[in-house]
């Protein structure tokens, strides 16, 4: 077996079991770590799993220097990770998840490498208030930027809440991400790269490059707009942004 088999079993492994792995030893090169997550997700493919969309991450300051990764970087999502709105997850099937807020976007139409803000927005058919539950399979959460594109940038689970007009400024709109009532994270989606829209920007130009450019009926994660906050069984976690709305879930009690 290659190493980037062998990786990617093993980051497979950690995750299928919620069990921590250490972090790589040997450095990988970020085509390579990216050869990892995609091998990786050929075993979740074989499983059954659909590739839904894809997440972005580290497009906020907030984000870089919570983790110490200062690039932007990129997952793939499938249909086993999205979580209902005002569904629960089950807290035993992590290592030590977060929960982070973001904008959702949802493709009304294909994206090509090279998109114009306003052919991004064109192109949209949805935007709504997400929850990525972020969940790193390496010890202590703790990795280099190859560690954990390797390790799908964390990618774990996602809540999307209502689709809302595609044509709604996101440039800058208050949020609060509350556990239980109680303000934890309070932001804008301006921390997202000043715009989200840049991140569905970069979305499509990576997703086009790594050869499986943006579908109709594509999901994109933004990327957190503030530090992600760790979970613990028993919360409700909700988010509302400006706007746009709310999304929530429960975090199971065991
Ligand atoms: C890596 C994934 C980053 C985001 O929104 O910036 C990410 C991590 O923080 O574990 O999802
Ligand atoms: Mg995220």
């Amino acid at each position: 077996m290659s190493l980037i088999e062998t990786l990617a079993e093993r980051l497979d492994t950690a995750a299928r079991t919620a069990t921590a792995t250490p972090q790589l030893t040997d450095p990988l090169s970020v085509e390579d770590a990216y050869a990892v997550q995609a091998r990786s997700m050929a075993l979740r493919y074989a499983r059954g799993e659909r590739r839904v969309g894809i997440k972005m991450g580290m497009t906020s300051r907030a984000k870089m220097v919570q983790m110490g990764v200062e690039d932007m970087l990129w997952g793939r999502l499938t249909d086993a990770m999205l979580v209902e709105d005002g569904g629960e997850i089950d807290f035993p099937a992590f290592v030590h998840p977060r929960v982070e807020p973001e904008i959702a976007f949802l493709l009304g139409a294909p994206l090509g490498e090279k998109v114009t803000p306003m052919a991004a927005r064109a192109a949209l058919a949805g935007v709504a208030p997400a929850l990525e539950i972020i969940d790193s399979r390496y010890e202590n959460f703790k990795f280099s930027l190859t560690d954990v594109i390797a390790d799908n940038s964390s990618s774990s689970a996602f809540v999307t809440g209502a689709w809302a007009d595609p044509a709604t400024d996101l440039s800058n709109l208050g949020l609060i991400l509350g556990f239980d009532g109680e303000a934890r994270q309070v932001g804008s989606t301006a921390a997202i790269l000043g715009d989200p829209i840049r991140s569905l920007i970069a979305a499509a130009r990576l997703a086009a490059r790594a050869g499986e450019p943006l579908q109709a009926g594509d999901v994109v994660m933004a990327g957190g707009a503030t530090a992600a906050e760790a979970l613990s069984p028993g919360q409700h976690v909700r988010l509302e942004v400006q706007h746009l709305g709310r999304a929530e879930f429960r975090v199971s009690s065991g």
